[in-house]
């Protein structure tokens, strides 16, 4: 049985007093259980913070983006020993924003991924088509590639310790969500792809996550789904009641 992983992406939003009145609303109420993981992505500034003010709780930590490199002349990025360091336990990598504004490339996206394992954090990947590709019916073969992409050159245990977010780029905060079926069958098929590469019991063990305009509303039935394992979530995430409504649903 997989773990459900409800992961929040703040995305740019939150000021220092905002997290901290969002983290005492919740570290209490995030419950223990061994059904569901709740996990926060924060701006960096928040990270080292966040780590210490939910230790000894269900919540774990993210950050939204890094860079591949250890250290070095590269100003203004944030390397995976750095998040490490500081009790970092997952980072989200290639988030179509990040493609989109930041020039990402599946090719960076396989170098990040393979620099947060070498580095102990859990990848959050992000793999969808847009609006253009869904309708010339290219969804199928365009994730199939980012995912390949993505985990390319990753061991078998590496691949089945990735968390794979499929969003499609149309649904992200427009409202519109894909129907469960419709991201169920995208979700069915990365896990066929993870399968192909590696192993079934890779397969079994790879979470994959939903993402586009998820809300409490809606998560129920994405998560009733066989091949959807939890949800990474923008909008629904930045108020406390409905991160912690969006993790019940996954108990
Ligand atoms: C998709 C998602 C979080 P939202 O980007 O990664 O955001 O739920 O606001 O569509």
């Amino acid at each position: 049985m997989r773990k459900r992983v409800i992961a929040g992406n703040w995305k740019m939003n939150k000021t220092a007093n905002e997290v901290k009145k969002f983290v005492e609303s919740i570290r209490e109420k995030v419950p223990a259980s061994e059904k569901v993981e709740a996990i926060v992505c924060a701006p960096f500034p928040y990270l080292a913070k966040l780590v210490e003010d939910t230790a000894n709780t269900n919540i774990k930590v993210a950050a939204q983006n890094m860079h591949f490199e250890d250290s070095g002349a590269f100003t203004g990025e944030v390397s995976p020993v750095m998040l490490k360091d500081i009790g970092v336990t997952h980072v989200i990598i290639g988030h179509s924003e990040r493609r989109e504004f930041f020039a990402e490339t599946d090719n960076t996206v396989n170098q990040k991924t393979k620099a947060a394992h070498h580095h102990g954090l859990v990848p959050i990947v992000c793999v969808g088509e847009s609006l253009e590709q869904r309708e010339a019916d290219e969804t199928v073969q365009h994730v199939r590639n980012q995912v390949t992409e993505a985990l390319k050159g990753l061991s078998e245990e590496e691949v089945s310790q990735t968390i794979i977010a499929y969003e499609p780029i149309w649904a992200i905060g427009t409202g519109k969500t894909a129907s469960s079926e419709d991201a169920n069958e995208v979700c069915r098929e990365i896990r066929q792809v993870v399968k192909e590469l590696t192993s079934e019991d890779a397969a079994e063990k790879v979470i994959i996550q939903y993402g586009g305009s998820v809300k409490p509303a809606t998560i129920d039935e994405l998560l009733s789904q066989s091949d959807v394992d939890g949800a990474l979530v923008g909008g629904a995430s930045l108020e406390a009641d409905s991160f912690l409504s969006l993790v019940e649903a996954g108990t």
